[in-house]
């Protein structure tokens, strides 16, 4: 196979409603979308999920743009290759750099697919028709604000609801939380927002039979992590630092942590999920599919990836519309109970939505290849 032109969109969405987490606060989202096209005209998507700001990780848009017109296509040309999982070994030289590095990688797996006429979730070993998924909501005004916010999306149907975490907002909302939802799967992600002389104040969300707490300290830590999950039962689940299977290795070995929260973007894509998938499996940790506020395009992804069996816990890919007023796809993620219904047909299974693109987007920018 080969790439023959690529085209990378620049768009911005206005979220429904700003999303706050202990790093800041985000009130659109704006992404490149990849299409790739090659030699017989076959058309592929990825999404690059880097935010406008280096707060969550390091990567921006901007630095993902830089990677991806400099190194990545440039390195397409002339490249003939003969599966997706080869994108990997190629650009290994690009150190870092994986939600720029998954954007391209996650559209060859597209292509690969729609060429062997086979859907995508087949090629990556998924079989579930439809995923459980839960919700993540953003850090609330107060305990009031929470608990509607919280009853809003359980009436929606989600049954799994994450709640952002940071200093001056987490025991007493949790708390309150839990109070009104004595049932609820409900868990709490600080995004690194605490240091290892919280560990007094972390130790009480013990209490509230949390599925996991999640990245409570910072994205290089693995020792804090694994103090912390000695002295209390709830399970750590780690984000920000787990960028490779090596990363994820280190957590269980270092005992940092109990469950793995996997993102297609932070890992550079579905080579290395798929590793630490089986890894995972392999080592009793707890793997789910994390979420970047993805749209269409990102979304089919993350939700394909969770179609695997191993995906037992639901994940952070809510409908499309618990974000946005209108999906680029043409087939947005509808909540039916507690599930999304996921893409048949070849490759990613979705379709763009022109007129919602042309809305949003701020510019294209087309390499040819030849
Ligand atoms: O920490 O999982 C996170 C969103 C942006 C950056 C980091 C995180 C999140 C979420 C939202 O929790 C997940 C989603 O709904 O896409
Ligand atoms: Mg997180």
């Amino acid at each position: 196979m080969q790439i023959m032109e690529v085209k990378l969109h620049q768009l911005k969405i206005p979220l429904k409603t700003s999303f706050k987490t202990s790093y800041g606060e985000m009130d659109a989202k704006e992404f490149l979308l990849i299409e790739l096209i090659d030699c017989d005209g076959i058309i592929a998507y990825g999404e690059v999920e880097a935010f406008a700001r280096p707060d969550y990780t390091e990567e921006t848009i901007e630095t993902a743009y830089n990677i991806i017109t400099t190194f990545l296509i440039p390195g397409l040309q002339n490249w003939q290759f003969t599966h997706p999982q080869d994108f990997r070994e190629k650009f290994k030289w690009i150190r870092g750099n994986q939600m720029a590095k998954a954007g391209i990688e996650m559209a060859l797996w597209d292509l690969y697919a729609k060429k062997k006429e086979v859907s995508l979730q087949e090629l990556i070993g998924g079989t579930k028709q439809k995923v459980a998924v839960g919700v993540s909501l953003g850090i609330q005004e107060n305990e009031t604000a929470l608990l509607n916010t919280i009853r809003r999306y359980v009436q929606k149907g989600y049954q799994r609801v994450k709640l952002k975490i940071q200093p001056g907002k987490d025991i007493r909302f949790i708390a309150a939380a839990r109070e009104a939802f004595p049932n609820l799967t409900l868990m709490a992600d600080a995004n690194s927002a605490y240091k290892v002389s919280d560990i007094v104040l972390l130790k009480k969300l013990d209490q509230f039979n949390l599925a996991m707490i999640e990245q409570p300290f910072s994205e290089k830590d693995f020792i804090d992590h694994a103090e912390l999950q000695k002295q209390i039962k709830t399970a750590i689940c780690l984000d920000e630092n787990l960028r490779s299977l090596e990363d994820v290795r280190q957590a269980h070995l270092l005992g940092s942590c109990k469950a793995i929260n996997l993102k297609l973007a932070r890992v550079g894509g579905y080579s290395e999920a798929l590793d630490i998938i089986n890894y995972c499996h392999q080592n009793n940790l707890l793997v789910w599919c994390g979420g970047m506020l993805e749209a269409g395009i990102g979304r089919a992804h993350n939700l394909l990836l969770a179609s695997r069996e191993e995906f037992v816990f639901p994940g952070d890919i809510s409908a499309s519309s618990r974000y946005f007023e209108e999906d680029i796809i043409c087939e947005p993620f509808e909540l039916i109970g507690d599930s999304l219904q996921v893409p048949k047909g070849f490759g990613i299974g979705v379709t763009l939505n022109n007129q919602v693109i042309k809305r949003f987007l701020k510019n294209t920018k087309t390499m040819v290849l030849r």
